[in-house]
């Protein structure tokens, strides 16, 4: 009997681990409404729920009155990345829109069984922590948390900052009055930065422009690659190094080889030979020179 039920349990888990999800977990949504409030908008449970920056009453500046009281559910996981090539997370919905100094509840419901946030950036610092709101839990589970949206035309950046979650497409922008320049990236709704690329040959650079560089600060689009060591000078440096090492050890070796390469040549060979390696090397030593003068005119004039 009890091997039995040990049977039908490792084939049950067999079974299971074909799925995206281990075997027994269930999917039913488990809802944070316990939080413990630490402050300045700050609360957290006991069980990974977590709430930053929350504003029930705090008028922004130059917000008279609550314009208007707003909910949204938000979904996040796997599964809505699907309509998404290349991605692996995604939000249910990529943008967000409402009227500045509007009261705003968010319900974020995160159906995988791993951890997701429903983070927004670019919010004023004399009122939210760190310019941050932010929802965070582990799936599935619900949480809800508010803000009072300030009183000014601007887009914010939505996303998971759970590591490579944004990247791998959990990444919207919530657009308050006219907005402001849209972010990069947005599944869906704007152009990569570094668009992927899957054809031959090597792939088209881009750069970025200035607007679409996140004002946040946060990693949304790719920094530039930086601009590029002269040649000569890597050629020096990573060249030289090698060429160092490869002859330090490799002489004994060479010697060796060439020693029983000419003895099995005529005399005119063995001359050949030399002659051609001779040449070899001063075209190497050629390129030295040449590189040598140009430091010295880079340096002098
Ligand atoms: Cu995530």
């Amino acid at each position: 009997m009890n091997t039995l039920r040990r049977l039908l349990l490792a084939s049950a888990v067999a079974a299971g681990s074909t799925t995206a999800y281990p075997a027994g977990e269930s999917n039913e949504i488990v809802e944070h409404t316990m939080l413990m409030d630490h402050g300045d908008g700050h609360l957290m449970d006991m069980d990974g729920g977590m709430i930053m920056g929350q504003n029930k009453d705090r008028l922004p500046d130059g917000c008279s009155k609550i314009a208007a009281t707003k909910e949204v559910t938000v979904r996040a996981g796997h599964k809505y990345s699907k309509k998404f090539p290349g991605t692996m997370f995604a939000f249910d919905q990529q943008e967000f829109r409402f009227e500045p100094c509007t009261k705003l509840t968010v319900h974020f419901i995160n159906e995988d069984h791993i951890r997701h946030q429903w983070m927004m950036h670019g919010l004023p610092k004399y009122m939210y922590d760190k310019g941050m709101f932010h929802l965070e839990v582990t799936g599935p589970a619900k949480i809800s948390g508010t803000l009072i949206l300030p009183n000014e035309d601007k887009t914010y950046l939505v996303h998971c900052d759970i590591a490579q979650h944004m990247e791998k497409g959990m990444k919207a922008q919530l657009i308050v009055g006219k907005g402001s320049a849209p972010f990069p990236s947005i599944p869906g709704l704007t152009d990569q930065v570094i668009r992927d690329h899957y054809g031959p040959g090597p792939a088209p650079t881009q750069v970025v422009a200035p607007a679409d560089v996140d004002r946040t600060g946060m990693s949304s689009a790719a920094a530039p690659a930086s601009a590029p060591a002269p040649e000569a000078e890597s050629w020096f440096s990573g060249m030289t190094v090698i060429g160092a090492l490869v002859g330090a050890f490799g002489a004994p070796f060479a010697a060796r080889a060439w020693g029983g390469r000419l003895a099995r040549l005529t005399a005119k060979d063995a001359g050949n030979v030399l002659a051609a390696a001779a040449r070899r090397m001063w075209d190497h030593a050629v390129v030295v020179i040449e590189w040598v003068v140009r430091q010295i005119r880079a340096r002098t004039g």
